[in-house]
C-alpha cells in the first residue's frame, strides 16, 4: 500500500546540474585572509570519505578519477596520512576549495583516528603527511604539529560521511565518537553538514534509477534516522552515491554530488565571512 516511493522528490532537483557546476567551479572566498576554503570528512571506517574526494574530482574534471585511494576489504581504516585534496582546474591552478580525508573511526577507543585528532585537525594544527596512530593522539612535539594555526590551516567546514546502507547496523560507540566530534565543532563555532553515501547498495530504486534517490521512502527514513542519531538539521544532510562503479560520468551522480558540495561550500563560506576582522 502506498508503494515505496513519494510522488514528488521530498528535495527538489533541478533539470541541469549547469548552474550548481558554474558555482563551484567559480567560487571563491570573499575572506582575503585565506585562498580557499577548507572541507573535513569524516566518518566511519570504510564510509566513502576518500571516495566522496574522487567524486568531486570526477564532477570537476569531468572524467572518473581516483586519486584518492580507496579499499572496501580490510575493515580497518585504508587512510592513515593526513592529506589535503586540491582539486585541479588546469595544470598550476586549483578550484579555490580543498578536502581533508581523515582516517576513518572506529567503535573501540584503541582503533581508528583518535577523537583528539580530528580536533587537532579542525583547529588547523594537523599537518600534511601526518601519520596517524590509532587510538594515540598527535603530540605537540610532533614535527607534524603546527603550533600557530592560520586561518587557511583551519576548517571551515566539518562534514560527516556515513553509509547509507549499514547505517542501522552502525555501533552506538561510533555515533558517540560522531556526537562528540559534532559537539567539538560547534563549539569552535564551524558548521556541519552529512552525506550519507551509498544509496545504490541501502535501497533497490535508488539502484534502479537514481532519479528516485530523494523519492524514496526508505531513504528519507534513514535520513530521519540518523537525524535524530546525530542531531543535525534535515537541510544539512544529503544523499549520494559516489563513483564506484561506473567508469563513465552520469547526470545524476553528478546532481547528488553537486547539490551536497554546494551546500558545504555556502556553509563554509558563511563561517569564513564570520571571521573577518
Ligand atoms: N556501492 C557503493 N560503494 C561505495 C560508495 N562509496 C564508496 N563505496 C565503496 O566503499 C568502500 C570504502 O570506500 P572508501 O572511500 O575507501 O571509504 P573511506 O571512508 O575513505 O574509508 P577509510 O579510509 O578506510 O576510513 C570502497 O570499496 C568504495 O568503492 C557508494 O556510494 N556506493
Ligand atoms: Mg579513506
Amino acid at each position: 500500500m502506498g508503494g515505496t516511493l513519494f510522488k514528488e522528490p521530498w528535495r527538489p532537483q533541478p533539470e541541469s546540474n549547469m548552474n550548481r557546476l558554474d558555482f563551484v567551479k567559480s567560487y571563491h572566498p570573499h575572506n582575503s585572509e585565506t585562498n580557499h576554503l577548507r572541507i573535513l570528512l569524516h566518518g566511519p571506517v570504510g564510509a566513502g570519505k576518500s571516495s566522496f574526494i574522487n567524486s568531486i574530482d570526477s564532477v570537476l574534471q569531468d572524467r572518473v578519477t581516483g586519486r584518492a585511494l580507496t579499499d572496501g576489504s580490510s575493515g580497518k581504516s585504508f587512510t592513515k596520512i593526513y592529506k589535503t585534496f586540491k582539486f585541479q582546474k588546469y595544470p598550476g591552478c586549483s578550484h579555490s576549495f580543498v578536502c581533508n580525508d581523515i582516517m576513518g573511526i572506529e567503535k573501540s577507543a584503541n582503533s581508528g583516528v583518535h577523537l583528539e585528532d580530528i580536533k587537532l585537525a579542525l583547529r588547523g594544527h594537523v599537518r600534511d603527511g601526518y601519520k596517524f596512530t590509532p587510538g594515540c593522539p598527535m603530540k605537540d612535539s610532533d614535527p607534524s604539529y603546527n603550533a600557530c594555526p592560520t586561518l587557511e590551516d583551519k576548517v571551515h567546514v566539518l562534514v560527516s560521511v556515513i553509509p547509507a546502507s549499514s547505517l542501522s547496523i552502525l555501533p552506538e560507540e561510533v555515533l558517540k565518537k560522531m556526537r562528540d566530534v559534532r559537539q567539538a565543532a560547534s563549539e569552535m563555532g564551524i558548521p556541519q553538514l552529512a552525506i550519507l553515501t551509498k544509496v545504490d547498495e541501502a535501497c533497490p530504486d535508488a539502484q534502479e534509477n537514481l532519479k528516485n534517490v530523494y523519492k524514496s521512502k526508505l531513504l528519507k527514513q534513514l535520513v530521519e534516522q540518523f537525524r535524530v542519531s546525530l542531531g543535525l538539521p534535515l537541510n544539512c544532510i544529503f544523499l549520494v552515491m559516489n563513483y564506484e562503479k561506473t567508469t563513465t560520468i552520469d547526470k545524476e551522480i553528478n546532481k547528488l554530488i553537486l547539490q551536497a558540495l554546494e551546500q558545504i561550500i555556502n556553509y563554509g563560506e558563511d563561517f569564513l565571512n564570520e571571521q573577518q576582522p
